[in-house]
């Protein structure tokens, strides 16, 4: 079990670009069982490389009740199957303690490989759909926060700025 440290948001580091995985080798399998230890630990539904400061683009989810269906996605791709629009209460491990509405495409196409560099596709919709979209994201240096208004996202920078300082007034 190595959980590791996740970045908590206005961290610079959650915008560092990052790069796509060429090397399907056993650095990322320890790299995704990390990743799996550390959303399964935290808990959460999601997580980006990206968030525990590892600037490659690789996903796991497990988006299921019983918390025993990990998807991994290795450079993934998104496309918009155009079904409109479905607003969703978001939360995001990097920006704990906040919950907010976003509104993204409802059903989405993505193409990606898995661990062991094969391509696959998978078509996404209800909360698969929200998760992916909030992944890759990540991966391209975006936070769920970005989509508020300055106002609402300075607030909640703020807040967790003082978090940090101060632990004991911690709230998630
Ligand atoms: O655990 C998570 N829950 C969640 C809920 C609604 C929309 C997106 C998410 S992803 C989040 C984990 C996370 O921060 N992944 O980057
Ligand atoms: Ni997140």
């Amino acid at each position: 079990m190595s959980a590791r440290k996740i970045l908590i948001y206005p961290d610079p580091r959650l915008r560092t670009p990052c790069e796509p995985v060429a090397e399907f080798d056993q650095a990322l399998e320890s790299l995704v069982k990390d990743m799996a230890d550390t959303m399964y630990d935290a808990p959460g539904i999601g997580l980006a490389a990206i968030q525990i400061n590892v600037h490659k683009r690789v996903i796991v989810m497990d988006v299921s009740e019983s918390r025993n269906q990990l998807q991994v996605f290795v450079n993934p791709e998104i496309f918009d199957l155009n079904q409109g629009t479905r607003e969703v209460e978001e939360g995001c491990l990097s920006v704990p303690g906040f919950f907010v509405p976003v509104k993204r495409p409802e059903k989405v196409l993505v193409k990606a490989q898995d661990i062991q560099g094969n391509h696959f596709e998978l078509e996404a919709d209800e909360m698969t759909a929200v998760c992916i979209q909030h992944e890759v994201d990540h991966l391209d240096g975006k936070v769920f926060v970005d989509y508020l208004s300055r106002m609402k996202r300075e607030r909640i920078r703020d807040k967790l700025v003082k978090s940090q300082a101060e632990p004991e007034a911690r709230v998630a």
